[in-house]
């Protein structure tokens, strides 16, 4: 049977998701083969093959053998790793619009919540069956967010604060205005911004502008009862000294979704202090079920020669 004339992979790290992933895709008949990959080797066996690359975490070396690549769809919300070097400047990638954004607010809001409400707190009363009403909640109406990267995912974050009563701040490249944000800053003047706000959530792509964007400086900078949410990427704050801004109490806390290093080595500081909140990098899960249709809709247009949507600035990195 002669081979169809798109070929795609579909890679994902663990075999069974990316069944998943490729048990979704409905191609026309006699259009698309595709192929599933869950390892490097396998990924290098049909890379010669292919046109389209659906996936996650791909491993640079396929790239090479990639002589037919032209489109990278990325199953997640940043697209940092597939940004190498060894992926051809041919090669146009496209993001996942509007999926990550409502799953990262509600986890934004939720341990805002966390805080405000002293859920420790009860939880440990209640464990010692003691009745502490003299300890009340406090408003989260009122206090002051600030979201630090005003992309599609920060503007969601930002809405849905503002929709519960917080003051909204921001920051961005250009410091454009954006509705629903009472105030945006040029990343120059983040350091303006960050004595003003309550949260401080990290939104931004890592990229070698946002790399160690959160360092001494700006932690010293945040008011000792803020808290810091980083739902990003962990290279945009440095992990060091954040351990020590957490130690030293020189903020009130921080909840974080990932790290420098993933999973989270053992013995690592962060795991064991009180004022911190480990979560495994689940603030915006991608599912098959979510991703898929916005991987059809760009594959009818591959297929049809027209342009694809979401396509990524790989100057800009994001
Ligand atoms: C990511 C994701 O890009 O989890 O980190 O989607």
């Amino acid at each position: 049977m002669a081979a169809a004339p798109h070929s795609v992979l579909v890679y994902y790290p663990d075999d069974a998701e990316a069944r998943r992933y490729a048990a979704l895709i409905r191609p026309p008949r006699g259009r698309v083969d595709v192929h599933v990959a869950a390892s490097a080797d396998d990924a290098a066996r049909v890379a010669p093959l292919v046109d389209v690359i659906y996936g996650w975490k791909v491993p640079p070396a396929i790239y090479g053998k990639a002589d037919k690549l032209a489109w990278l769809q990325v199953m997640g919300a940043g697209v940092d790793w597939a940004l190498v070097p060894e992926l051809p400047s041919r090669v146009v990638v496209t993001r996942v619009p509007g999926v990550f954004g409502p799953w990262m607010a509600e986890y934004v809001l939720a341990w805002c919540t966390f805080v405000t409400q002293r859920v420790e707190t009860y939880r440990a009363a209640q464990r010692d069956r003691r009745w502490i009403d003299t300890v009340l909640p406090m408003r989260l109406r009122g206090t002051t967010l600030l979201v630090v990267g005003l992309g599609e995912i920060g503007r969601t974050i930002a809405r849905t604060a503002s929709a519960v009563g917080m003051r909204v701040l921001g920051v961005s490249r250009s410091g454009a205005a954006v509705r629903g944000v009472d105030r945006v800053y040029r990343a120059s003047a983040l350091r303006r911004a960050l004595p003003l706000a309550d949260w401080v959530v990290i939104t931004t792509p890592l990229t070698p502008a946002t790399r160690g964007l959160i360092g001494p400086d700006e932690l010293a900078a945040m008011k000792p009862s803020a808290w810091l949410l980083n739902v990003a990427r962990g290279p945009i704050v440095n992990e060091a000294a954040l351990v020590d801004a957490l130690r030293r109490r020189s903020i009130a806390g921080a909840v974080l979704d990932v790290f420098e290093t993933e999973p989270l080595p053992k013995e690592h500081p962060l795991w064991g202090l009180d004022n911190v909140v480990v979560t495994p990098h689940i603030s915006g899960p991608s599912t098959p079920e979510e991703i898929g249709p916005v991987f059809a809709e760009n594959l009818r247009r591959f297929i049809a020669r027209r342009p694809l949507r979401h396509v990524i600035d790989r100057r800009l990195g994001y």
